[in-house]
């Protein structure tokens, strides 16, 4: 067994260095953030992922794995740090840069350094192969460097780490055969071997596909508003098809994962791009599409009031990065909406929710929680002022409201006035 120092002490840095404890290694697990070290020092998470604490105790118990606020020497480096988009929407390498910088001192001849964060075609290769040999040792000789993008779905973080196909783009073949060693010890599912460049695109690509399929769903359903048509309808009915399976609208494409990759291509490729940046800027604009329903919708009431149910980027997540309920909210509150935030997941809007809608005449549904499955809306919509949902998520079954009081709409239902 080896030793291994994980960088990045987050969504994917903290799992993998669970897992490679767990695998048998001597683990260090470094995060610059000394708060984040000394939750994780004293049993805490950072992340709620499902089983992740339980793994965490048995493998700091059994000594596998130890936290730090610096590198130290190791056989293998795990480089796991955020890669955001910059104002300009280019990748932000910040953070990859610093994290391999923090790593040239301890450095030995053998060293195989593998980046998992998400960068664009050619970093590994031109901007990370540079740094490294700063050590003096060189990339491919010396040094071994790989780009193994990680491949999970927050919520199910642990089970997608072990059970998915990996992809292993190493910057020579022996870059690749080395870092396939280590994650043969954890990953079920197939290696798939390549070089960097490719790795880096691939990874790319799979955001991009999901956000280009999640673009035409939102771009099904302004038009069926503008027909006169349930998207809903349409949707499920062609996805009948054996070939077809159109994802859901909804309130846009949040997140750090779709909402920012696709850009890392457009970065690189501008003007060829354009289904791609044409997708972007469909999801980018749904928060103002629903925003600006939710406002025709309370059109004739006196001073309404909206309570807004949800603000992560998703159901069953506490993430609220690159939200679009977030943006919502800001949208109707600046157009001067008393808008009251409920969500279970974010301590901060963990209220009384029968007391927030109390006397409030819209509630909208933002993130599709299984939690709001489970409410009880003909409590809830008695209390209001105006008994209105309106579900952006197509999360509740319309039939439930038909012989209430309460009007119901979603993305399928929306009324004739609100038609661009
Ligand atoms: N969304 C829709 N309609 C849909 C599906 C999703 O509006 O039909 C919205 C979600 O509500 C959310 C956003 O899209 O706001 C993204 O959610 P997601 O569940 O599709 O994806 P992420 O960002 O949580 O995770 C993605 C995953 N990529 C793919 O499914 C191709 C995951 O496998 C990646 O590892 C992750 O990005 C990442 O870290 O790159």
């Amino acid at each position: 067994m080896s030793e291994v120092c994980v960088v990045g002490m987050g969504y994917i840095g903290l799992p993998t260095a669970i897992l490679m404890a767990h695998a048998g290694h001597q683990v260090t697990g470094v995060d610059i953030d000394i708060k984040r070290i000394n939750k994780l020092d004293s049993g805490g998470t950072p992340i709620d992922e499902p089983h992740l604490h339980n793994l965490l105790k048995r493998v700091t118990a059994s000594g596998n794995l130890r936290f730090a606020t610096r590198p130290e020497q190791a056989d293998a480096f795990f480089v796991a740090v955020p890669t955001p988009c910059d104002d300009h929407h280019a990748c932000d390498l910040n953070d990859v840069i610093t994290a391999i910088d923090s790593l040239i001192p301890y450095l030995r001849s053998g060293n195989l350094i593998v980046v998992e964060s998400t960068v664009p075609p050619g970093t590994c290769a031109k901007k990370i192969k540079p740094l490294l040999e700063k050590s003096g040792f060189i990339v491919g000789r010396d040094l071994h460097l790989a780009h193994c993008p990680e491949r999970v779905l927050p919520g199910n973080i642990l089970y997608e780490l072990v059970n998915n196909n990996r992809i292993i783009g190493g910057f020579t073949p022996q870059c690749s055969e080395l870092a396939a060693g280590y994650y043969l010890g954890l990953v079920k599912g197939e290696l798939l071997i390549t070089d960097c460049d490719t790795a880096e695109m691939t990874k790319l690509m799979e955001n991009t596909y999901r956000d280009l399929n999640i673009a035409l769903a939102n771009e099904t359903a302004l038009i069926c508003h503008q027909l006169g048509l349930n998207v809903l309808e349409v949707i499920k009915l062609a996805n009948q098809h054996p070939r077809v399976n159109i994802l859901n609208p909804g309130p846009g494409v949040g997140g750090h994962c779709l909402a920012v990759d696709p850009y890392f291509i457009i970065e690189k490729a501008p003007s060829r791009a354009q289904l791609i940046s044409m997708a972007r800027k469909i999801n980018s604009e749904m928060p103002a599409y629903i925003s600006r329903l939710a406002g025709d919708l309370l059109s004739g009431i006196n001073d309404p009031r909206i309570v807004a149910l949800g603000v992560t980027y998703k159901g069953n997540v506490a993430d609220c990065r690159e939200s679009p309920a977030l943006e919502i909210i800001d949208h109707l509150q600046l157009a001067g909406y008393d808008v009251v935030v409920y969500d279970p997941y974010v301590e901060a809007f963990n209220r009384d929710l029968l007391a927030a809608v109390h006397g409030s005449d819209l509630m909208l549904l933002l993130s599709d929680h299984n939690d709001f499955l489970k409410l009880d809306y003909w409590e809830l919509t008695r209390a209001m002022r105006t008994p209105m949902i309106f579900d952006t998520r197509n999360l509740l079954d319309p039939a439930n409201f038909t012989s209430s009081s309460v009007v119901f709409y979603n993305l399928g239902n929306i009324p004739v006035h609100t038609r661009p």
